[in-house]
């Protein structure tokens, strides 16, 4: 029989079983976040609607900047859905954090109304790593596409960066001079990153208005973790069963979340310390942490599973030759290319995240983790490289991870296969002229600048690592997996 769909009213046929903050229902809105994807919905909200439960008007209005799917499919169910763990014990939880979700394009003055409210304390973004518009040096990237326009049509900002600068514009006018706003995204010092992105946009127009945006707004650094595959319809009918009512858009992760937030605020916050968020004067040993040994192994099982003919991550992780490789990898390379936090034990945490990929409730795609890799990469595995590169540290197997997503665009070049990245026609025009000697191929496309620094291009010991990982790469196939990477190691 047709489940009813999920909305206020047919909340009372949840089953107990099915955890639901009741506080959260009824707040005001109190948190405007830009991008409300996946990860959005799996972490900071769930945070945020456990911490109502300790008080406040928390209640977030999500505002998408581009697509539409998000607010219609949640629209019908009055933006009440489903957080599904999916692990060895798998629980759900109704999260009704979310009040409203706008999109950019089509609701304009809603979104500027609660960009500049008295009562909008925080905004927090999960745009990926492309929506900063910054350069190879983390600088707001002026030329960036989106930038240029919004110079030229200051009404109508594309960028979050622009459109945040436009709010604060009108805040510091009403004089409303307290806002904390929070990046989420996997880039290092992201709040620092996105403070300074504002800020030069702003002094492009308006030095007032940057000086005054330096001295009242902060931009904390945060690490954010848990993993959180695309929901699909085989989450949908699981859910379903679960909660007995139909719900068009769950999420789901895996019960691991970590979320640490340098403590640095300009105004009132949810009580997110009582529901397990670190607060800290310290993010950068915790980013470096997670970026370097979660995010730089995330993409190396991509690149290097899909060329094993692996879909998954729990697939990539359980071929004994690839374990061996990222665990080698993390150990012998990663780990001596930062300085962890004294409280981190990284061995531990290593393992961890080892057990984390092993999870086999969950259906992580390699694909979706293969996304971006221009952006991703510098942050993953260029940095860890050229910190070891400078300590005369071992860089073999992160470079057999970069080699591995060079093949990754040749093959897609090759074979006409649609990449997800901004850089794409850049990258697959490049891959295209690979014409088959190895070593030039690599010469070719670290010559990428937007990608590799020319510092490290030019780097011989990186570009004969770099080389050696691709020519031995250039026979890895299904059949011989353990040859291949045994001769790696
Ligand atoms: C993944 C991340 O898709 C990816 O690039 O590496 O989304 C990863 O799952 C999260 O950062 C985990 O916190």
């Amino acid at each position: 029989m047709e489940k009813q769909r999920l909305n206020k009213q047919t909340l009372a046929l949840l089953p107990s079983s099915v955890i639901h903050n009741v506080s959260s229902a009824k707040a005001e809105i109190g948190i405007v976040h830009l991008g409300p994807g996946a990860f959005h919905r799996a972490h900071q909200a769930v945070y945020t609607d456990n911490a109502m439960e300790f008080g406040g008007n928390w209640g977030i209005c999500a505002v998408s900047m581009r697509s539409t799917g998000v607010r219609d499919e949640l629209a019908e169910q009055e933006n009440l859905y489903t957080l599904a763990i999916i692990d060895e014990n798998p629980s759900y939880q109704l999260i009704s954090a979310i009040k409203e979700v706008l999109v950019l394009g089509e609701q304009r003055q809603q979104v500027m109304a609660r960009l500049t409210a008295a009562t909008t304390h925080i905004v927090s973004l999960t745009i990926t790593e492309k929506g900063y518009c910054l350069d190879g040096k983390g600088l707001l990237d002026t030329a960036h596409a989106d930038i240029v326009h919004d110079l030229a049509n200051p009404a109508e900002p594309r960028s979050a960066i622009a459109l945040l600068a436009t709010a604060l514009k009108i805040r510091m006018q009403q004089g409303i001079d307290q806002l904390t706003i929070i990046s989420c995204d996997n880039l290092a010092d992201n709040g620092a990153k996105l403070g300074k992105a504002i800020v030069a946009f702003a002094t492009l127009s308006d030095k007032t208005l940057a000086e005054w945006i330096s001295l009242n707004v902060c931009f904390p650094n945060t690490m954010v973790d848990s993993i959180t595959p695309a929901s699909n319809d085989e989450l949908r009918a699981r859910v379903a069963e679960a909660i007995q009512l139909q719900d068009n858009w769950p999420i789901q992760r895996e019960a691991f979340t970590q979320w640490v937030i340098e403590d640095h605020f300009s105004g009132p916050r949810p009580a997110w310390d009582k529901v397990g968020v670190t607060f800290t004067q310290n993010v950068s040993g915790y980013e470096k942490a997670k970026l370097r040994l979660l995010n730089g192994s995330h993409s190396t099982l991509a690149y290097l599973g899909l060329r094993c003919g692996f879909e998954t991550v729990n697939e990539g992780i359980s071929h004994p030759a690839l374990f061996k490789l990222v665990k080698t990898m993390l150990v012998e390379e990663v780990k001596v290319s930062f300085n962890a936090p004294d409280e981190l034990d990284v061995d531990a945490y290593i393992d961890a995240i080892l057990k984390r990929y092993s999870n086999r409730h969950i259906r992580h795609l390699l694909s979706q983790i293969a996304w971006d890799g221009s952006q991703k990469l510098p942050f993953r595995l260029l940095g860890s490289i050229q910190d070891n590169l400078a300590k005369g540290n071992s860089i073999t197997l992160m470079a057999v991870g970069v080699a591995a997503w060079l093949h990754f665009l040749v093959t897609a070049a090759k074979t006409n296969l649609k990449i997800v990245d901004p850089l794409a026609d850049k990258l697959i025009s490049e891959a295209a002229y690979c014409a088959g000697n190895l070593a030039d191929d690599v010469l070719r496309l670290l010559a990428i600048s937007q990608v590799f620094p020319t510092t490290l291009a030019t780097n011989q010991h990186f570009v004969n690592a770099v080389t050696n990982g691709y020519l031995a790469l250039s026979n890895l196939n299904p059949t011989n997996i353990d040859e291949v990477i045994e001769g790696l190691l």
